[in-house]
């Protein structure tokens, strides 16, 4: 299924009006900030969000997993969701696969239907935590880590295949998240776990072309519930620190203990040049997968303040992060949760474009709490839902594209497409 242009012409001017209305009113409110909104919408423009291969299905959990019918069973569907996404909203340009979910059968046709909508290939994940059917040994006490060479052996193979798929689609990073760790005190000597993790990455980032990337992912717990071997993004950054120039950390917002001021951590990968990209949802107890924004949007906007700061640092040395998402969805239709969270990071990252950088390092340089938080939250608290909706309008996008994905019954054509009990491979 395709969402022709001529759609969204006709389903927009129903709206028109009305956006144009709130639109020119923003306007006049930045304007007299002395900003340039035309700067701001082609940056917000140019902000392209790669969407999750694993992500296009219902995801569950251990207790149940409800699907919703009509989901991509192949490769090619995927791509033609993400398709569907960035017909809705041009900022999902870009999709992130996971090996061996995902292995291209036919790279040349992959790459022409990648391309048929639009699409580029963001970072490859590797799996070195589930064990396949044909595999040699299991990764059921670690993978990288493991005891036994020849089990880092097969690990390290895995994600060098990885990174031959990803060479042959156009990536140009690779994602390693290592379930790695112990469930029991005095299971696992932690020195040597996280020896041997650093020698295997070794081999893995020798491996990788002369212009990739190798992000490293932590996480404090899950699947074990004792240690995690790169439990945090201390230990993250070592490791990247360790491996090289083109080793970075990668940071899932739902990869942090309760109160975790992420914020700060961006700040501080990126003063060291070492922030590589983020897998961008939102959670209240856990790794939740939740959608971006839905519960703690405020953290969201202050972590984009620290990434415009460090963005528009012009002394600045970190390179541009890699902006995926990685959210798994039980209850939502997953491809108006995607949409949900698409415009949650285009919002955060709006809003903190908006803040007067000057007035707020001369508040903080003369401790002043108040004046630098009435600048923060004048920012957040500006809705700029009529400047992502105009930056929309301005790429051939919807204006309102939840209720274009409704008003096109989206769903109830791909399940008669697909078929109710379609299935799609992830999380
Ligand atoms: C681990 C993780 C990792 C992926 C997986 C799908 O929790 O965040 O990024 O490989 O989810
Ligand atoms: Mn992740």
């Amino acid at each position: 299924m395709r969402i022709d242009e001529a759609f969204i012409q006709t389903h927009n001017g129903k709206t028109l009006s009305d956006h144009r209305e709130s639109f020119t009113y923003l306007c006049g409110k930045l304007e007299k900030r002395a900003l340039d909104v035309d700067r701001l919408i082609d940056k917000i423009q140019g902000f392209q969000i790669a969407i999750p291969s694993w992500a296009l299905g219902t995801g569950g959990t251990r207790f149940g997993r409800f699907p919703g019918g009509g989901e991509p069973r192949s490769l090619e569907e995927k791509m033609d969701d993400v398709g569907l996404l960035h017909a809705l909203n041009k900022a999902s340009g870009a999709i992130s696969l996971h090996i061996p979910w995902d292995i291209p059968s036919d790279v040349a046709a992959i790459k022409a239907h990648a391309a048929s909508h639009g699409l580029a290939f963001d970072a490859v994940n590797s799996n070195t935590f589930q064990d396949q059917p044909d595999q040699a040994h299991s990764y059921k006490f670690g993978s990288l880590c493991h005891t036994s060479e020849a089990v880092r052996q097969q690990a390290i193979e895995h994600n060098l295949e990885v990174i031959r798929h990803g060479v042959a689609l156009g990536s140009k990073a690779l994602t390693v998240w290592l379930a790695d760790g112990s469930s029991f005190p005095g299971q696992t000597n932690f020195r040597k776990a996280l020896q041997r993790t650093l020698d295997s990455l070794r081999q893995i980032y020798a491996g990788m072309p002369e212009d990739w990337k190798l992000f490293v992912e932590y996480k404090p717990y899950e699947p074990y519930f004792y240690s995690t071997v790169i439990q945090d993004w201390g230990t993250s950054h070592l490791l990247a620190t360790e491996l090289g120039e083109r080793a970075f950390t990668l940071v899932d917002l739902g990869h942090h203990l309760p109160n975790t001021n992420i914020e700060q951590i961006v700040a501080t990968l990126m003063m060291r040049g070492k922030l590589g990209g983020f897998h961008f949802n939102d959670s209240k107890f856990g790794d939740d997968d939740l959608t971006v924004g839905a519960l703690k949007p405020y953290q969201l906007f202050l972590i984009f303040n620290e990434l415009v700061e460090g963005m528009e640092d012009p002394e600045g040395i970190n390179p541009a992060p890699a902006w995926m998402i990685d959210a798994s969805h039980n209850l939502k239709d997953p491809l108006e949760d995607l949409l949900q969270s698409v415009e949650a990071i285009q919002m955060a990252y709006a809003q903190a474009l908006l803040i007067d950088r000057k007035v707020l390092e001369s508040a903080r340089e003369s401790n002043d709490p108040t004046l630098a938080q009435e600048i923060l939250q004048d920012a957040y608290r500006t809705d700029v839902r009529p400047l992502i909706a105009e930056a929309r309008l301005r790429s051939g996008a919807a204006l309102r594209p939840i209720e274009a994905f409704r008003s096109l019954e989206v769903r109830k054509q791909l399940i008669q497409e697909r078929g109710a009990k379609a299935i799609s491979t992830g999380l």
